[in-house]
């Protein structure tokens, strides 16, 4: 007798699927009568039938349709909710010959992650969308979607969606259909076996679409999920058939792929070998060239400074001069800004690490070495974070001397009012960098070092304002005065000068 086999796993699943872990032995991943593992079956065999399993990334967001990556056998990618077609956009611009499935729920794709799915249509992004619309948020227990039925009873709407509170269900392929991108959008149902059939057809039809490189195909599953309607596998599918159907009509909505042609996008940027050489540059654990001139010990140590002030007062600025430094000689920098939604005049500040080596985290917990302040509430806020035997300069012009542990090493600039002579108070910033020059050259360089130093200055102020001539000379004659600055009060206050001995600076910057 010859045997035929009529049906076989597709060539879409894994071999062998692994039950869910848990009291029931025998569940698998999707509880039963759930349309995922209905429409799941679809899909695998459509990749099975059109031999694209080697192609094809099947990208799964939070919710039930997390759970597929037990079951296919391609390329997958889990994804943060919502995020699918983002990602998906990602894929197929990239890989501009692999299948992109994008598979979500209703409350992944209608709720938090609309915008992501709704920019991803209007682009025309080559890419099928399977979306599973089973009225309610399945993984979590039953919340309300935004396909819930108008009275429809779920455990945030315990007595049923109000249309005057809540609005009407999303008409989601309506939408999509509207739009002018999107080549193929069906409504269909995982319910009867007709509807089941019909399914089969349109998932082959979107992915044919995505295969010819039509753009963007989207297919809506009205869904069961049993568990959570708390009803029997029938009632389900009357549920299905009668409630879910008259509010979303099954049916072809939009069908013009034969009349597009092939999309081609430029993908020269998305060359792998150049991402990666972006994404991971080659590190060296000691950078600095060694013919750096500056030998001083100060230069053998991470190095962390912060900066805080009110934002316009050029406290990121004054960071990234730092920074740009510290590049300039080629060490590792990292200049981490953070400020508040408003950019002028709410609180802003920065972290700069220097380092000889690979730095590990750009962020500055409550150890740094240097702070620097322009305001009085981030004298407040930072001065805490200061390491013992650490240094401060402050404005003295706006802020009030502080009231700081003896090990700490103090510097007032009178910031502001030098640089309100120089013509504007924005020059601040840099009258601070001169007086952090002027503690510097004295207590760590050497003479020919410390030119080494300043000449590091002018060139960072000419790559961070580069086509700014005038504010280039300013910010520049607001580096010298405030040098000069501390370089005066050191005379003026000899027992200031014998505070920064060499030892004691040594020590507050370790
Ligand atoms: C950023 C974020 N917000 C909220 C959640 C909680 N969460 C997990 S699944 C889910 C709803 C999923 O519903 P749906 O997309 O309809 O999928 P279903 O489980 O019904 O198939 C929510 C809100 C989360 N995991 N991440
Ligand atoms: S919770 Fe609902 S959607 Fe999730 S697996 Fe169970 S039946 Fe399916
Ligand atoms: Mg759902």
């Amino acid at each position: 007798m010859i045997e035929t086999v009529t049906h076989s796993r597709p060539e879409g699943f894994f071999d062998t699927f692994e039950r869910r872990p848990g009291p029931i032995k025998k569940n698998m991943h999707y509880c039963p009568g759930c349309g995922h593992g209905i429409l799941q079956k679809l899909i695998a065999e459509a990749i099975s039938d059109l031999k694209i399993k080697d192609k094809t990334i099947f990208i799964s967001p939070v919710g039930c349709s997390v759970f597929s990556y037990y079951y296919f056998d391609c390329f997958g990618i889990s994804v943060p909710h919502g995020r699918a077609p983002a990602v998906a956009t990602g894929m197929a611009r990239s890989n501009p010959d692999s299948i992109v499935i994008s598979y979500q729920g209703d409350g992944d794709l209608g709720a938090i992650g609309f915008n992501n799915f709704i920019q991803a249509a209007n682009r025309g992004e080559n890419m099928c969308v399977f979306f599973v619309n089973n009225a309610i948020y399945g993984m979590t227990g039953g919340q309300m979607a935004p396909t819930t039925l108008p009275g429809q009873k779920t455990v945030t709407s315990p007595y049923g969606r109000s249309i005057a509170n809540e609005g009407y269900p999303l008409k989601v392929s309506e939408m999509v259909a509207a739009l002018d991108s999107p080549v193929y959008v069906e409504r269909a149902a995982l319910s009867t076996t007709k509807n089941i059939m019909n399914a089969r057809k349109a998932v082959r039809k979107a992915l044919r679409n995505t295969i010819d490189r039509k753009g963007f195909s989207m297919v809506e599953f009205l869904s069961g999920c049993p568990i959570n309607l708390k009803l029997g596998a029938n009632e389900m599918n009357e549920f299905i058939n009668t409630q879910m159907m008259s509010y979303f009509p099954l049916g072809r909505l939009k069908d013009i792929a034969d009349d597009r042609d092939p999309i081609r996008r430029p993908v020269g940027i998305y060359k792998s070998k150049k991402v990666k050489e972006l994404l991971y540059p080659v590190s060296v654990e000691k950078c600095v060239a060694p013919d750096f001139k500056n030998k001083s010990e100060i230069f053998e140590k991470q190095r962390k400074i912060k900066l805080g002030g009110f934002g316009g007062q050029g406290v990121l600025s004054l960071g990234k001069m730092i920074a740009t430094m510290g590049k300039l000689r080629n060490f590792n920098v990292s200049w981490l800004p953070s400020y508040g939604p408003e950019m002028r005049g709410g609180t802003a500040n920065c972290s700069v690490i220097i380092h000889r080596k690979k730095i590990g985290s750009p962020i500055i917990d409550k150890n740094c070495n240097l702070l620097i302040v322009l305001n009085q509430p981030s004298m407040k806020k930072f001065l805490p974070e200061l390491k013992e035997n650490g240094v401060l300069i402050y404005d003295s012009t706006t802020i009030e001397k502080p009231d700081c542990t003896p090990d700490k090493k103090v510097y007032a600039v009178d910031a502001s009012n030098i640089a309100k002579k120089i013509g504007s108070l924005k020059y601040a910033n840099s009258v601070i960098l001169g007086a952090l020059a002027a503690v510097m050259g004295s207590n760590f360089l050497t003479p020919a070092d410390q030119i080494d130093f300043d000449r590091t200055f002018e060139e960072a102020i000419m790559d961070c304002f580069s086509d700014k001539e005038t504010i280039i000379k300013l910010n520049i004659e607001a580096f010298y005065a405030g040098q000069k600055a501390v370089m005066d009060s050191r005379k003026k206050n000899p027992k200031q000068a014998s505070r920064l001995s060499k030892a004691d600076l040594t020590m507050s910057l370790k």
